[in-house]
């Protein structure tokens, strides 16, 4: 079994994080700890995971690997124990799910667990997928397995969503959100981003995933699980678009980037905890 890694934090990488993803010094109970409802966005589930060391690495697993080339694929998030806590000690335990060879590209699935590291109790779970440009043809299994809502894609129902957010992230959004945890260079760095394709250094998946998941959580109420595909790239200071539709107790939704037309997440769902209720 892979060694745990500690991830403390507290009420300033909580504001930190709700502000990462946009949430605004109106939004008392997500950027002022003495409100009375003070509480971090679900989504930070996915931050615990960036202290983990894998027990493998990208580059003995995929050929030709080059961290330039590398994409956030899909990402799945479980949020095992509501309330989240503001403040805690946790420890994440990372584990290799599999590997894909998609010819022109690697994917590697990574699954994290969470824990509270004084009970032991289960807090997140976590499935991180991420696209290696240039480093398929490996012979590989060019499809995964079905972990269930891990694994799930979406469809969006044929009429026009029942709710619409929009939402334009700043020029500073990357800059911002790096700091709670994923410091990769594509998202700062112009010299690393030209390398791997890119003019202008990108926002982080996990940034506008946070940003959607937000607009799901204000339109529908808390949710226990939430899966995305990154279908496209972001750039800050872009506007978002977060289409929703409710089927059954899932908000079935996706995300297109305004000035473009182009959808950045697509097959995603949001599924509702018991009740549905709102914040
Ligand atoms: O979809 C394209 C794209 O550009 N997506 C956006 C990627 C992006 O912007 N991601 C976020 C920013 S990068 C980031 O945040 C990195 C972060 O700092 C580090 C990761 C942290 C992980 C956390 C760990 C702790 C692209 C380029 C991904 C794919 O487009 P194409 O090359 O055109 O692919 P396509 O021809 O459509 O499909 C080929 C096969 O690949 C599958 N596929 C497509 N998109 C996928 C994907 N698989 C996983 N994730 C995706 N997003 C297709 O299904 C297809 O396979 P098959 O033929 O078997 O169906």
């Amino acid at each position: 079994k892979a060694q745990g890694s500690e991830f403390q934090y507290d009420e300033k990488d909580v504001i930190l994080y709700n502000l990462g993803i946009g949430a605004k010094r109106t939004d008392l109970p997500f950027v002022f700890e003495n409100d009375e409802n003070f509480q971090v966005y679900p989504t930070f589930g996915v931050i615990p995971q960036f202290n983990a060391v894998p027990p493998y690495n990208l580059d003995d697993i995929v050929p030709n690997f080059s961290p330039m080339m590398l994409l956030h694929g899909e990402q799945f998030l479980e949020i095992r124990k509501y309330p989240i806590p503001t403040e805690a000690k946790l420890i994440t335990y990372p584990k290799l799910i599999e590997v894909m060879d998609k010819g022109a590209a690697g994917v590697v699935v990574q699954g994290t667990t969470t824990v509270d590291a004084n009970t032991g109790e289960e807090i997140f779970y976590n499935e991180s997928t991420v696209f290696i440009r240039g480093s398929g043809k490996f012979g590989g299994n060019p499809k995964g397995g079905n972990r269930g809502a891990a694994t799930a894609v979406h469809k969006p129902p044929q009429r026009a969503p029942d709710a619409v957010v929009e939402e334009k992230t700043t020029e500073e959004q990357a800059a911002i959100y790096r700091l709670s945890g994923d410091r990769n260079p594509l998202h700062i760095d112009p010299e690393f981003s030209k390398v791997g394709g890119f003019e202008v250094p990108i926002l982080h998946g996990l940034c506008f995933f946070g940003i959607s998941g937000k607009h799901v959580l204000q339109t529908y109420g808390q949710y226990k699980n939430i899966k995305v595909r990154f279908a496209g790239t972001v750039l800050p200071g872009q506007t978002l678009q977060t289409e929703m539709w409710k089927v059954g107790n899932t908000v079935v939704f996706q995300t297109k980037v305004k000035e473009t037309g182009k959808l950045c997440i697509s097959g995603a769902g949001a599924e509702l905890l018991g009740g549905g209720s709102k914040l």
